[in-house]
C-alpha cells in the first residue's frame, strides 16, 4: 500500500471517573493497535487524545464531591493518563480540554463560524432554578417520562425507556440541585440549524462523496454507523443549541454571552485540534498538516457518539473551510461484564488502572482477551472464565507452546545457533506459503477495522508453527535425519520471527520479548512473510516462558471481588423471604384519592391525609411531609393498603397505608396508575 498520511483520534474520555474494560476494548485499543500497524507500515500517523473535561456530568460530579469542576478533571486527567500509559496505549499526545490552549482554539472555531453566520440565535424558554439561581442544563432537570411514566427520566433521556426528550417533555419536572420545580425563563442561544446540512450529508454518508468528488471509502464504514446516521436524518435533523447557560467550560467569545459556555459536544471535538496543535508545539511540527489536506481523519469511538463524529462535527469542520472530514468513523458496540453492563454507579466494573495493580505482568494478555471479545459490530461480554480460557488455551498452549519448542530444540541441537537450512519438501513448501500470506490477510483485515479478525490471523500464524513441529516431530527424527531436522527448526524459527512482526500491533510487550529472544529487530512490516528473517549462523538468545497459566482461584476471587463491590454498592436489599399468592390474596390493595392534607403537629415526617378509596372516605397518616407539600399531593391519585389494621399514630387513627415507591437515594414517590381509574379499582 502506498505510504499515506493518518490523523487518528480517540474520543477524548470525560475526566469525571476512571477507565474500565469497556472503554478500553471499545475504543482505545483498537485505535492503538490500528495506529501501531500503520506506524509499521511507514504510514504518516499522529494519534491523538485527551480528557473531556467540561459538561454538565463534570459540574454536577463536583457539586457531588463538594469540590470544584478543577479539581475533579486534575484527578481524573491524571488518573486515566496514567493508565493509558501504563497499559502501553501509544497516543502521541494525551491532552486536556481545560488547557488554555484549547480554549483559544474553540473560541476562535466558534467565532469563524459565528461570523460566517452558520448559528442562528434564538430565545427561548428554559428552565431555572430560582434557589441556585442557575438555568437547568439538561442532566440538571429529572421528572416522569411521558412515555413510559417512569420517575427516572432527565432533560435529555428517560434512563428506564431510553426514549430522547427535552426538558418541556417531563411530566412534573425537578431541578436536580434543589429538589424543587423550576420556573421557565427566556433566555438565547446560539443554534446549529443542522436540518439545512441534509443534503450533502446524506451523499457524504451514503456515497462518501462531497459536491460529487468522491472523500472516503463509504464502503469501509461499519453499517451501524451508517445506519444511525440515516436514522437521524431520515427522522429530520433538527436545530441543536451549541451554548449553554453554565459557569464551567470554554465561555461564548461574543459579545453578550455572558454566563454562556460552548456546548460540550461542539468544543470537545475541537479538542482533537488543539491537542494537534500542542503536540505539533512541542515537537516542532505544523499542526495544519494534520488536518488541512491530503490526510485521513480517523475516529475511533463508541456507538454513543456516533451522531457528534459523523453528523455534527463534520458540519463544523465543513462549514469551518479548509479541514479535512473523517475518512472513518469506526464505532464501537458496547462490552458488557459478567452478565451485567457496566456500571459506575453500581460500580460494575473492571477499572483499568485496579487491573494493572493486580496483574501488571498480564498487560498483553488482557489485549488479546479484549481483541478476541471486541464488540465490532454487536455487544459483547467479558467473563473471567473466558479471560482465563483464551490466555490458557490460546496464548499458552499454542503461541507460548510453539515459541518454547523452537528456541529450547535451537539451544539443544544446535547450541542456540539457527541451523541452515537443506533442500524442501512439499509440507515446507506449503507452511512457507501460508506464513507468507497470513501478513497480507492481517493488513487487509486492518485496512477494513476488522482487528478482532486481523489478530486471528496473527494467532494461525502460531498455529500453524505448532501444528508443522507436531507434524514433523524433529525430537523423533533427531536420532535418524538430522539434516532434515535442521530444516525443520530453520522454519520455525522463521515462524517465530514473523510472529515477532505481526503480533506487533496487538501485543507490543510479546512481540519485543520475541525479538529479544531471537537477538533480532524486525519492526517493520515489509519484512513480515519472509523466510530469510534469521541468517544461518545467527545466534539467538535463551528463552523465558512468555505466559504463566491463569488458575481458577484467580478467576473466582475476581468473580467474588465484583459481585462483593456491587453489594457494597447494592442499592435496593436482597429479595424478602418468600410469600405465596394466597397470602398476597389476603391483602385489598386499591387505588385511592387524596382530598385533603394537613401536617401534624410536632411530627416532621407526617402527613395526615383523607383518602377516598371508593368505598369509604378515611383517614390515613402518612410519612411522606418531608417529601411532598400538602398542596402537591392533594388531589393525587394513589395506591392504598386498605386492609391493613388500624394504627394510632401520634393520636391519629390511622386505616390503612399509602404504598410509595423509594429509590436508592431515599427520595419516594407515589405508585400512581398510568391511565386514571376510579378510587376504589383493585390493584393485584
Ligand atoms: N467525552 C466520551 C463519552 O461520551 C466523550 C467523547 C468526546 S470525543 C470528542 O463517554
Ligand atoms: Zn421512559
Amino acid at each position: 500500500m502506498p505510504k499515506e498520511k493518518f490523523t487518528v483520534t480517540a474520543a477524548l474520555p470525560y475526566a469525571n471517573g476512571p477507565l474500565h474494560l469497556g472503554h478500553v476494548a471499545g475504543v482505545y485499543l483498537p485505535a492503538d493497535i490500528f495506529v501501531r500497524f500503520l506506524r509499521m507500515n511507514d504510514h504518516d500517523v499522529a494519534f491523538i487524545c485527551g480528557s473531556d473535561e467540561h459538561g454538565a456530568a463534570i459540574t454536577l460530579r463536583a457539586k457531588k464531591e463538594g469540590i470544584s469542576p478543577q479539581e475533579i478533571v486534575d484527578k481524573y486527567n491524571s488518573v486515566i493518563g496514567k493508565a493509558f500509559n501504563d497499559f502501553n496505549i501509544s497516543f502521541d499526545i494525551f491532552h486536556r480540554t481545560s488547557a488554555e490552549l484549547h480554549h483559544e482554539t474553540a473560541k476562535d472555531f466558534f467565532k469563524r463560524l459565528n461570523n460566517e453566520g452558520l448559528f442562528t440565535k434564538e430565545t427561548s424558554e428554559q428552565f431555572y432554578d430560582e434557589e441556585f439561581k442557575q438555568f437547568l442544563a439538561d442532566r440538571y432537570i429529572a421528572g416522569t417520562c411521558p412515555n413510559c411514566k417512569s420517575e427516572n427520566a432527565y432533560g435529555d433521556q428517560c434512563e428506564s425507556c431510553g426514549t430522547s426528550l427535552s426538558p418541556a417533555d417531563l411530566i412534573n419536572p425537578l431541578s436536580t440541585l434543589s429538589g424543587k420545580k423550576p420556573i421557565l425563563k427566556e433566555t438565547y442561544h446560539w443554534y446549529l440549524p443542522m436540518q439545512d446540512h441534509e443534503g450533502w450529508l446524506k451523499d457524504w454518508i451514503q456515497k462518501g462523496e462531497l459536491n460529487g468528488e468522491l472523500q472516503h471509502d463509504a464502503s469501509k464504514w461499519r453499517n451501524q454507523v451508517i445506519g444511525q446516521c440515516m436514522s437521524w436524518i431520515d427522522n429530520g435533523l433538527r436545530p441543536r443549541a451549541m451554548t449553554r447557560d453554565l459557569d464551567w467550560g470554554v465561555k461564548v467569545p461574543v459579545e453578550g454571552a455572558d454566563g454562556k459556555v460552548l456546548y460540550v459536544w461542539l468544543d470537545a471535538p475541537i479538542g482533537y485540534i488543539s491537542a494537534t496543535k500542542q503536540w505539533a508545539q512541542d515537537n516542532g511540527k505544523n499542526w495544519e498538516d494534520y488536518w488541512t489536506r491530503d490526510r485521513k481523519l480517523v475516529h475511533f469511538i463508541g456507538k454513543d457518539n456516533i451522531v457528534f463524529h459523523a453528523i455534527i462535527f463534520p458540519i463544523l469542520l465543513k462549514a469551518h473551510g479548509g479541514l479535512i472530514l473523517p475518512e472513518n468513523v469506526p464505532a464501537y458496540e458496547f462490552l458488557n461484564l459478567e452478565g451485567g453492563k457496566f456500571s459506575t454507579s453500581r460500580n460494575w466494573a473492571v477499572w483499568l488502572h485496579e487491573y494493572i495493580e493486580r496483574y501488571p505482568n498480564r498487560i498483553d494478555e488482557l489485549k488479546y482477551v479484549l481483541t478476541s471479545i471486541a464488540p465490532e459490530t454487536k455487544d459483547s461480554e467479558f467473563t473471567w472464565k473466558e479471560f482465563q480460557t483464551r490466555i490458557n488455551s490460546e496464548l499458552a498452549d499454542i503461541l507460548g507452546n510453539f515459541v518454547n519448542r523452537a528456541l529450547v530444540l535451537t539451544h539443544k541441537y544446535y547450541d542456540g545457533l539457527v541451523p541452515q537450512v537443506n533442500e524442501l519438501n512439499d509440507e515446507d513448501k506449503h507452511v512457507l506459503e501460508e506464513m507468507a500470506s497470513i501478513p497480507r490477510r492481517i493488513a487487509k483485515l486492518t485496512y477494513q477495522y476488522k482487528l478482532r479478525e486481523a489478530q486471528a490471523e496473527a494467532m494461525n500464524l502460531a498455529r500453524l508453527g505448532n501444528k508443522y513441529l507436531a507434524d514433523t516431530e524433529p525430537w523423533k527424527l533427531i536420532k535418524t535425519d538430522p539434516e532434515r531436522v535442521k530444516t525443520i527448526m530453520n522454519i520455525a524459527l522463521q515462524i517465530t520471527a514473523n510472529l515477532s512482526i505481526v503480533l506487533q500491533p496487538f501485543l507490543p510487550n510479546i512481540a519485543s520479548k520475541l525479538e529479544a529472544f531471537l537477538n533480532i529487530s524486525n519492526n517493520n512490516w515489509n519484512n513480515a512473510g519472509s523466510n530469510d528473517l534469521l541468517n544461518a549462523g545467527h545466534r539467538i538468545n535463551k528463552p523465558e516462558i512468555l505466559f504463566t497459566k491463569v488458575d481458577d482461584e484467580l478467576v473466582e476471587a475476581e468473580v467474588k471481588l465484583l459481585e462483593e463491590k456491587a453489594k457494597e454498592n447494592m442499592k435496593f436489599e436482597p429479595q424478602k423471604e418468600e410469600t405465596s399468592f394466597d397470602d398476597f390474596m389476603k391483602m385489598d390493595v386499591r387505588l385511592g384519592k387524596i382530598l385533603t392534607a394537613e401536617k401534624v403537629e410536632k411530627a416532621d415526617k407526617l402527613l395526615k391525609l383523607t383518602v377516598d378509596t371508593g368505598i369509604d372516605t378515611r383517614t390515613i397518616v402518612s410519612g411522606i411531609a418531608q417529601h411532598y407539600s400538602t398542596e402537591e399531593v392533594i388531589g393525587k391519585t394513589v395506591t392504598v393498603l386498605l386492609n391493613l389494621a388500624p394504627r394510632k399514630i401520634r393520636g391519629i387513627e390511622s386505616q390503612g397505608m399509602i404504598l410509595m415507591a423509594e429509590n436508592a437515594e431515599g427520595e419516594l414517590a407515589f405508585v400512581s396508575p398510568e391511565k386514571e381509574f376510579e378510587p376504589g379499582s383493585g390493584v393485584r
